[in-house]
């Protein structure tokens, strides 16, 4: 008898591999964070969390479990942050390609460089959409090029890349960023428009980065590095909506929950926010959304991987 643990809780018949739509792959590294360290226990803090959670999504009336929620070993190579990149690029690339919706739980933001790379060599024009404090643009950081403060120099090297949020960063990142796909939040705050504004800028494949720094310390306070300012919930909520009902988004990672002992809210709001993105996209790409629908050709991401049926690999 099988009794790993499944995601959430949720009864074994919809955890299994094979008939999950939906894989979550925890990433607990925290090998180069600069201030404050324990992203390492943010995904043990989120998986516990994510089980005391309802799992009746009521804003899309949906149950979005019974897709099915595979939820993977943890990648715990540590042995440097390459090998750790390239760990992490390898198993997601893995069930990229055997058509599964996939998601990461991190950790640093170093892990979405493996993460990122793989859905960028999976998916045709891809739009990274990082959602964070931080510009994260450095080409090298303390003699690495997979730090933290580096998650998405590669990507803005080869791809679309789209960052919101942003209010802290080195002078020399301005040099990297194309000013027309950076939404900084001083100017989110006054621009009513701004979620408009992002989505003319994502191509239709979009892969979202979510740190949750991004989110204002007041709702997140268990993160490395919390900076004032930053989203709400309800707007936070509002514009991913808009995102995943108008564009075919592909995956997404969620990095940098550092959890605090005494303060589960931000365990619980990581939980509850990945929760809503899974049903956003399960409710928003399929207008006959049913539950307990297992049709697998109806896979609403699967017609525009370069991977086009799990025979394919
Ligand atoms: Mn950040």
């Amino acid at each position: 008898m099988n009794t790993k643990k499944t995601y959430a809780g949720i009864p074994q018949e919809f955890g299994n591999l094979s008939t999950s739509k939906i894989v979550v792959i925890p990433v607990p590294y925290d090998g180069t964070s600069t201030w404050q360290k324990g992203a390492d226990k943010g995904p043990q803090a989120f998986l516990d969390a994510s089980e005391n959670m309802e799992l009746y999504d009521i804003e899309t009336g949906s149950e979005v479990y019974k897709e099915g929620v595979y939820l993977a070993d943890a990648i715990t190579e540590n042995s440097s942050p390459e090998a750790m990149v390239d760990a992490v690029h390898d198993i997601t690339k893995k069930y990229i390609n055997r058509n599964k919706f996939v998601t990461v739980f991190g950790g640093e933001h170093s892990v979405s460089i493996g993460t990122i790379r793989a859905f960028n060599e999976c998916f045709n024009n891809i739009t990274v959409l990082h959602i964070d404090a931080h510009a994260d643009l450095r080409k090298e950081y303390e003699g690495s090029k997979c730090n933290h403060a580096c998650a998405v120099y590669e990507v803005n090297q080869n791809t679309n890349l789209v960052q919101v949020g942003i209010r802290s960063m080195d002078i020399s990142e301005k040099r990297e960023m194309n000013l027309d796909k950076v939404f900084f939040a001083h100017d989110m705050a006054v621009n009513e428009d701004w979620m408009e504004d992002v989505i003319d800028q994502l191509s239709e494949n979009v892969f979202i980065t979510f740190d949750l720094d991004a989110l204002d310390p007041s709702i997140m306070p268990s993160t490395g590095t919390p900076e004032p300012g930053g989203l709400f919930y309800y707007e936070t909520l509002e514009f991913l909506k808009e995102v995943f009902e108008q564009k075919n988004v592909v995956g997404f990672d969620m990095v940098e929950l550092c959890p605090n002992e005494n303060e589960k809210s931000s365990d619980f709001l990581a939980a509850k926010l990945f929760y809503k993105m899974l049903s956003y996209k399960f409710a928003s790409n399929d207008d006959s959304y049913d539950i307990g629908d297992d049709n697998s050709d109806e896979n609403p991401f699967s017609k525009l991987s370069k991977f086009k049926d799990e025979d394919d690999f």
